[in-house]
Formats: structure tokens, C-alpha cells, sequence
């Protein structure tokens, strides 16, 4: 896969040549490569921005650099496919954007190009994501409701997210195949707690059974501690998929955790689980 990032503080994304991504890259797997996009301006002062129409607070960043910015990389990247055209995926980090998830994330592994736009200040001339539309799909992404004062660090989550899923990157045989199949992100439960050695630690002792040898046992307890926990920490992921994926022990453990009343109708008011 090759990715490009766009950005005016192309320092910030040093860190795509650390750990996992570095090692991505020693691998063949991964070529990242970031643009500054003043490079891609004509006058004296580099300008990238200017004052909105309709007025209003703060900045707009202007089209022409981003048009130019776009063209070259996506002409540079007629290389990156070998055989025909290159899936070219424009992502522009925005907080009005798609939620960013492990399902994103999986779909764009699957790209051979992808291209970061990072906007700052209010953000891009609309006409830059609208022109790019034309030639190829553009997906607008926001990682969470919360405001960042640019796309970089966006873009570092979601070029992380994607790389740990390339075939061949180091770990993901089995740890992210398995995603959809043990408790987590992809299976809409969050993870119940884990444990290493030593078995007694100052008297603070791992759970017997994952000690007892017992590969059923450890099997229901696991499911049983991610139940309780995903009701805890996130009981939207509950209630957003009650009427499938539980099975019979799951319906024991989830009314016994106030998700069901006696005659097993479904609560939808959050349940009170105690830490
Ligand atoms: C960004 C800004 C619009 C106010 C470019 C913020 C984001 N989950 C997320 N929160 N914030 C962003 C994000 C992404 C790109 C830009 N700003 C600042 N934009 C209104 C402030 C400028 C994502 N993804």
C-alpha cells in the first residue's frame, strides 16, 4: 500500500517511521510519503489560506494549493498499482465526517493508495473535495466528537488503524485475524481483563480459572468479564445489538446484568453495574 499525507506541518508526521509502522515499511508493505503543502504554492508567502465568504471566525484554506498538491501525488501514484489503475481513496479528516471505525479501517486496508488531505484553521474550500470526487472516492472521516485544531493527528490514527491489517505487517496473524471472532472492536464488545505472570503478585492472585487448565471454563469467564465490562464502559454496544449475536449463557449473563427483566423483555435504560 501506498499512502500519501498532505499537510502543512509535515513534522507531525514523524511518527509513521516508528514501530509498527517503521517495520510496515522495512517489510515492503508500506511506502508513506508526506507532502508539505506549501511546496505547492506560487507566491512570495507561501499563502495557503484566506478569509471565508459569508464572513464568520477564523480561516479557509484556499484551492489552488490543494488542487496541485492532488494532482501530483495521484500522477505520481500511476506507479503504485501494477496493473491498471491504482483504488485511490481520497480521506479528508473532518469532524463533520463519517464516524472512523474498526469496519473503516478494514475497508481501506484493502485500497492500494490512500491520500490524506490535513486541513487547519475552519478547514478546506468545499470545491477542493467536490473537484476530487470526480476522479476518485473521497471519504470525509471524523475519529471521535471532539475538536482537533487540524487533520494530522487524524490521520496518524487512521494510517495506524489500517497498517496493524495489511497482510504480512508483524503480530496480525492471529491477534487481528481474530478480531471478529474474540471480544473486540470487531465483534462490538470491549476486551475483559488480562493477566501475566507472576500468578501471585504481592498477594493480588490471577483468577483460578485461567490458571485451572480448563479451556472451556476460561472460555465462558472471558465472555462472561467482557459481558460485564462492555455493559460498564460502553452499554451502547449492547443496545445497539440486543436482538442478535448472544447466545444462550450470554441471555443468563446479560439479564443477571439488568439488561432483561424477569420475563426476558429487553431494558433499554442503562443498567447500574457497580465498579
Ligand atoms: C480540523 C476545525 C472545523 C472547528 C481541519 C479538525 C477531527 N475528530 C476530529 N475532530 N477534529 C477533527 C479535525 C480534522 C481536520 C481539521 N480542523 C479544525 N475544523 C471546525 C475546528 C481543521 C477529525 N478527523
Amino acid at each position: 500500500m501506498r499512502i500519501d499525507v498532505i499537510s502543512i506541518f509535515p513534522d507531525y508526521l514523524a511518527p509513521v517511521r516508528l514501530s509498527l509502522l517503521g517495520k510496515a515499511h522495512d517489510a515492503g508493505l508500506l511506502d508513506v510519503a508526506v507532502h508539505d503543502l506549501r511546496d505547492f504554492t506560487h507566491d512570495r508567502h507561501r499563502t495557503v489560506d484566506d478569509t471565508p465568504y459569508g464572513g464568520g471566525p477564523g480561516m479557509v484554506m484556499k484551492p489552488e494549493p490543494w488542487a496541485a498538491a492532488l494532482a501530483s501525488v495521484t500522477v505520481a501514484a500511476e506507479s503504485v498499482s501494477s496493473e491498471s489503475r491504482a483504488d485511490t481513496r481520497l480521506i479528508v479528516p473532518t469532524p463533520s465526517g463519517r464516524p472512523f471505525s474498526q469496519a473503516v479501517a478494514a475497508d481501506l486496508a484493502t485500497a492500494d493508495h490512500l491520500v490524506f488531505a490535513c486541513g487547519r484553521y475552519e478547514g478546506i474550500d468545499r470545491r477542493v473535495i467536490d473537484h476530487a470526487a470526480a476522479s476518485m472516492t473521497v471519504e470525509e472521516i471524523s475519529i471521535g466528537d471532539y475538536v482537533l485544531a487540524g487533520g494530522e493527528v487524524a490521520a496518524l490514527v487512521i494510517i495506524e488503524a489500517v497498517a496493524r491489517l495489511l497482510p504480512g505487517v508483524v503480530g496480525n496473524e492471529s491477534s487481528v485475524v481474530d478480531d471478529s471472532f474474540a471480544a473486540g472492536p470487531m465483534e462490538h464488545l470491549v476486551e475483559g481483563p488480562i493477566y501475566t505472570k507472576p500468578a501471585d503478585w504481592n498477594g493480588a492472585i490471577v483468577p483460578p480459572v485461567l490458571v485451572s487448565g480448563d479451556h472451556g471454563a476460561i472460555a465462558r469467564w472471558r465472555r462472561d468479564q467482557s459481558l460485564e465490562r462492555t455493559t460498564r464502559m460502553r452499554p451502547d454496544l449492547i443496545r445497539g445489538r440486543l436482538t442478535h449475536d448472544f447466545d444462550a449463557a450470554d441471555h443468563r449473563v446479560l439479564e443477571a446484568l439488568g439488561w432483561m427483566d424477569e420475563a426476558g423483555r429487553w431494558q433499554l435504560a442503562p443498567p447500574a453495574v457497580s465498579d
